[in-house]
């Protein structure tokens, strides 16, 4: 039996793998983490249906021509390729014109590598990855506020410790199933939750509260407590005063947030605004968590900010166990993918590229000379709209990431993909970006390799080899080290996780986050790990902010902000609003759970959730065929009718690409800090369409010659 951690998102549930008589791996929940007390969600739990999946790939694939079909070839060729087109491009336009994209699904080992790759081998500062459209927001509005950005800063089990909850666009009932039971054990004990969310989600169903905003005024929302919690002489004055700074310009900010203005504004009664401020005022200890549904607009970080100043105002980060604001991460390794270098301006340890001290830090752990460095690049889709373009990236290496289905203003990037001089992806399937590639690279998955990951609460965990890959398959590590001998940086590129790790604990050794102290070797004897670790005797920090913020002054920084015009605005013709989110049983772009069997079933289509009275306004019924519309694109979809749902909303998960590809409708308005796209909502015609042709996701297996 071996103890490892789910593929998907970053609660990072503990499972265990016990291999059956006919060579098949036994899936079950880990009873002694504690996160998840052996709970799984059904995607943790199916994940082993993945491993010896039919349509995984076990050789490279490669094109001959732009036109022609992918064929499967040998790894000698196929990095020969890579490593040709990357010279070429070089040569042709500079090495800023290479470029990569990573994903915060890779292991610490990886993105660390990743981050290494592109400043040493590729010395390119075209470097960053899907966490942009993840996270970025909320970790934006942290480190303004708070000096450093972990997205919980206390473990889950807090949760179970607050007597109120505000969760604010965060679905976890749905998105992280097994933390639930933190929330469940509050309530137990008599805490109140409010969630503040569009939908009647499966989470504002458990809750003692819902508020249903209208979607894409958070911030308002938030200034307008705040505005109430100064009138009503709520605000903890002493932790202000000790603990904050900037809280003047703040109480100025939100002078004009009356509350009959906010109810205009959000659509929540003012009754219900008193009401939720006395009862977070009034708690002893209380708790607000923001997540993508308030996070991933064009203000964003300002969104996140607005609650921090809300939670700085009465005194909760930091105070007592089962107090604070956190951001509920997405990804499985979304939080140590962060921390290690694949971002645009961060080399591994949060340390800046921008800081002399940092870079020099750094490359004497790398053995270079700190002026080789490259200079921070652009956000993710900045490089994505950029590509093939002057200025812009032309060979691209994707790892980890299905952008054609999973960026906004999905067709305008396919088009720039076909823009670019030459494309590879690594990845375990032929996703819908790998379609578009000149050569293909297949990988190992989670249960196939040693890795560490850092979950949401940053606590770092080993994800243990417990099965063989496919032969033919290598791990992304050594696919690094492949194109690194081909460029002649091979010997910086070791392949073995831990030599990779013992490198990343030096790199970030001294940094925000500090994984010094975490070695293997505590991971495997079973203690429980939290960064920042300075050294191997430390303890590992659980819970962040107790006697003073990481900021120059030790103070919590409040910054006003205000809503800025949204990019689009309904009109006429787009009069309702696209939400874009999850359903339970598939996992983002769907490149994997949608090649689950299990998960297929229980999910089968793309749809669009309507409330019935809009849909009896546009003379729709269940299953119908319903055409969505933005400036960008449309796609039919079939009609789910959900009576939770605000009357002006219509809401997509974005799990499917082809015609069915809610992100040829978003917009990508990105947020000016933390250059997150505005995926949660965008104006939208919504009609019965005239035919039941629906957009159907794209076929599991595309056509590869002589496969
Ligand atoms: N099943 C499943 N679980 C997942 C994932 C998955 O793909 N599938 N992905 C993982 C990842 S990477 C992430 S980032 C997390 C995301 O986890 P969540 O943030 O919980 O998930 P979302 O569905 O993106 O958004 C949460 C809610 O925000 C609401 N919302 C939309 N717009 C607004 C708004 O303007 N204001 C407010 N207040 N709410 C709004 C939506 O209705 C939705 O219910 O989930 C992780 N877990
Ligand atoms: N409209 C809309 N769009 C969204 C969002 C939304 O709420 N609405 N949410 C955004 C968010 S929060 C996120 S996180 C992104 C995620 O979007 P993507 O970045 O597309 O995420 P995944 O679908 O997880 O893609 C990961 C890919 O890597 C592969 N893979 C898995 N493990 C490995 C590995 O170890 N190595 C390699 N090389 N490949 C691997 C998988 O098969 C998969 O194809 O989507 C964003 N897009
Ligand atoms: S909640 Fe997340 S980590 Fe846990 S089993 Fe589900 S997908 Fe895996
Ligand atoms: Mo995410």
């Amino acid at each position: 039996m071996t103890d490892t951690h789910c593929p998907y998102c970053s609660l990072q549930c503990g499972i265990m793998l016990t291999p059956r008589p006919d060579g098949s791996l036994d899936l079950a929940g880990r009873p002694d983490f504690p996160v998840n007390r052996g709970g799984l969600c059904r995607k943790g739990a199916t994940a082993a249906e993945l491993l010896d999946h039919p349509e995984r790939l076990t050789t490279p694939l490669v094109r001959d021509a732009r036109a022609a079909p992918l064929r499967p070839a040998g790894w000698t060729e196929a990095l020969d390729r890579v490593a040709a087109a990357i010279l070429r491009t070089q040569e042709r336009h500079g090495r800023d014109a290479v470029g990569m994209f990573g994903g915060g699904g890779l292991t610490n080992e990886k993105a660390y590598q990743l981050g290494k790759f592109a400043r040493v081998a590729l010395r390119t500062r075209h470097i960053d990855y899907n966490g942009r459209f993840c996270m970025s927001s909320a970790v934006a509005a942290a480190t303004r506020a708070f000096g450093m950005d972990r997205g919980l800063p206390f473990p889950f089990a807090d949760i179970a410790l607050a007597d109120v909850v505000v969760l604010v666009g965060s679905n976890p009932a749905d998105t992280m199933p097994p933390a639930m039971r933190f929330f469940d054990e509050g309530r137990a004990r008599g805490a109140r939750h409010v969630v503040i969310d569009p939908r009647g989600t499966a989470t504002a169903e458990l809750a003692t509260a819902h508020l249903q905003p209208v979607p894409n005024t958070d911030l308002s929302l938030a200034n307008g407590l705040l505005h109430i919690a100064i009138r009503e002489n709520l605000v903890d004055e002493e932790y202000v005063t000790t603990r904050t700074s900037g809280f003047d310009a703040v109480r100025r900010a939100v002078r004009s947030y009356w509350p009959d203005r906010v109810e205009r504004v959000t659509g929540i009664a003012v009754p219900d605004l008193y009401d939720l401020v006395r009862t977070l005022a009034a708690a002893p200890t209380a708790m607000i968590l923001t997540a993508r549904g308030a996070e991933q607009h064009a203000d964003g970080t300002d969104t996140a900010q607005a609650w921090i100043n809300l939670a700085l105002a009465l005194g909760l980060p930091g105070r007592a166990p089962g107090s604070g604001w956190g951001t509920i991460t997405g990804q499985g390794n979304g939080q140590g993918g962060r921390e290690h270098g694949q971002k645009a301006d961060q080399l591994p340890g949060y340390r800046r590229l921008a800081d002399p001290v940092d870079r020099a830090h750094v490359a004497a752990v790398w053995g270079i000379d700190p002026n080789e460095l490259p200079a921070p690049g652009v956000s993710a889709y900045e490089m994505l709209d950029r590509l093939g373009t002057d200025g812009g990236v032309h060979t691209l290496l994707v790892a980890a990431s299905n952008v054609v289905v999973s960026a906004p203003n999905a067709r305008h990037v396919a088009q720039r993909l076909a823009a670019l001089d030459f494309l590879a992806v690594t990845d375990l399937f032929v996703s819908e970006t790998a379609q578009l590639a000149d050569v293909v690279l297949p990988t190992t998955q989670w249960a196939e390799e040693d890795g560490t990951m850092t979950n949401a609460e940053g606590r770092v965990l080993l994800r243990r080899r417990a099965a063989d890959p496919p032969p033919g398959v290598r791990t992304d590590l050594e696919i690094l080290r492949g194109s690194a001998d081909r460029l002649g940086h091979g010997d910086m590129f070791p392949t073995d996780p831990g030599a990779v790790y013992a490198e990343l604990r030096q790199a970030s050794g001294g940094g925000i986050a500090d994984y010094g102290g975490i070695t293997l070797e505590r991971l495997a004897a079973g203690e429980e790990l939290f960064w920042p670790c300075p050294d191997e005797n430390h303890p590992g920090t659980p819970r962040l902010f107790v006697d003073r913020f990481p900021t120059p002054d030790g103070r919590a920084a409040f910054v006003p902000v205000r809503p800025r015009l949204a990019p689009e605005l309904p009109d006429a013709e787009h009069p309702y609003l696209l939400v874009t989110g999850r359903d339970r049983g598939h996992y983002q772009s769907g490149t994997q759970t949608r090649r689950s069997p299990t998960l297929q079933q229980a999910v089968p289509r793309p749809y669009v959730a309507l409330h019935p009275e809009l849909a009896r306004v546009l003379e729709i019924v269940e299953g119908d065929a319903v055409r969505l519309r933005t400036v960008r694109g449309d796609a039919v979809l079939h009609a789910r009718l959900d009576t939770g749902i605000r009357r002006d909303t219509v809401f997509v998960p974005f799990h499917w690409g082809g015609a069915a590809c809610v992100n040829d409708l978003t917009s990508d308005a990105l947020d000016p800090t933390s250059r997150m796209p505005a995926f949660k909502a965008c104006p939208v015609a919504v009609e019965k369409a005239a035919s039941a042709v629906f957009a159907e996701p794209t076929p599991a297996e595309p056509a590869i010659a002589g496969i």
